[in-house]
């Protein structure tokens, strides 16, 4: 598929997927959505990805939102199509079996913050902007932020900032737990590939399976959620990773994990 929204570049096991819609902030069309659906699955059946990393072109924007002038006309059954076309592909980043980290790097609004909630990491530059600015254009959330907002920052907090539409700033993003660091911009993707540098150096197939099990957490009650945990606990017991893991603290040596 030719994409003319995204842009990607796999370098050393790691896919950067750069949202570049300059004239709209890097807004989200239905185009950039089917184009990022379809890049995820190209990238989950290529074993040479290891971590994905989804940052915004230019230095204003990740992602100002989902494209308002798309969505100015909608019909109900348009608008539900819409939504449920952001929740797919935002689902898919959740699901993928490799880690995704968000390096977010200027307004992340609306769908650009519910994107950034589906990641499994966030971390944002210094001029970063947060924000579900939704009810001041007549609408709410759409793409997963009335979900996945309450789990990450706590309903009273998640609340307050969709009720509102107050923007915070990356500081504010950081203390409340919507991100886990604040970078200056000219080193953000250098943070974003450390921590998927870091993450590639350890057993990949942990990883995943720690993934889903920290998902399942937010998903079911605590006894499910623990007995998936035994689960998975368990099948890393059949990986090399395990093996040659354990052999090596053992031998007080480098792991050489081989991601099976
Ligand atoms: N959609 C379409 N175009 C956009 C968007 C957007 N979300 N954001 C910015 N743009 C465009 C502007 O229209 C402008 O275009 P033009 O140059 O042709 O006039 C260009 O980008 C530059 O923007 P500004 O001139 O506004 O730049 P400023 O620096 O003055 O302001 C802001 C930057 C503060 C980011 C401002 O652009 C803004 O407030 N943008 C909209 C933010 C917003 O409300 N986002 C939420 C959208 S709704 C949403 O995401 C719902 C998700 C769920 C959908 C469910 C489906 C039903």
């Amino acid at each position: 598929m030719e994409y003319k929204n995204i842009e990607v570049k796999i370098e050393k096991g790691i896919a950067t997927i750069t949202i570049n819609r300059p004239k709209a902030l890097n807004a989200l069309n239905t185009e950039t959505l089917e184009e990022l659906e379809n890049v995820l699955e190209v990238l989950q059946n290529d074993d040479g990805v290891k971590v994905i990393v989804i940052t915004g072109a230019g230095e204003k924007a990740f992602v100002a939102g989902a494209d308002i002038s798309e969505m100015k006309d909608m019909s109900v059954f348009e608008a539900k199509k819409f939504a449920e076309l952001g929740q797919k592909v935002f689902r898919k980043i959740e699901l993928v079996k490799k880690p995704v980290i968000a390096a977010v790097n200027g307004y992340a609004l609306g769908g650009g913050c519910e994107l950034a909630l589906a990641c499994d990491i966030r971390i944002a530059s210094r001029n970063a902007k947060f924000g579900q600015p939704e009810v001041g254009l007549g609408i709410i959330p759409g793409f997963g932020g009335t979900q996945r907002l309450p789990r990450i920052v706590g309903v009273s907090k998640a609340k307050e900032l969709i009720y509102t539409g107050d923007m915070i700033d990356a500081e504010e993003a950081l203390r409340i737990g919507l991100i886990s660091k604040v970078v200056e911009q000219d080193k953000l993707l250098e943070e974003a590939y450390g921590i998927a540098k870091k993450i590639m150096s350890k057993g990949l197939v942990a990883v995943s399976l720690a993934k889903e099990a920290i998902n399942k957490s937010l998903e079911v009650d605590i006894d499910s959620g623990m007995e998936y945990e035994a689960n998975a606990f368990a099948m890393c017991f059949g990986t090399q990773d395990q093996k040659e893991g354990m052999a090596a603290f053992l031998e007080k040596r480098a792991p050489k994990f081989e991601g099976r």
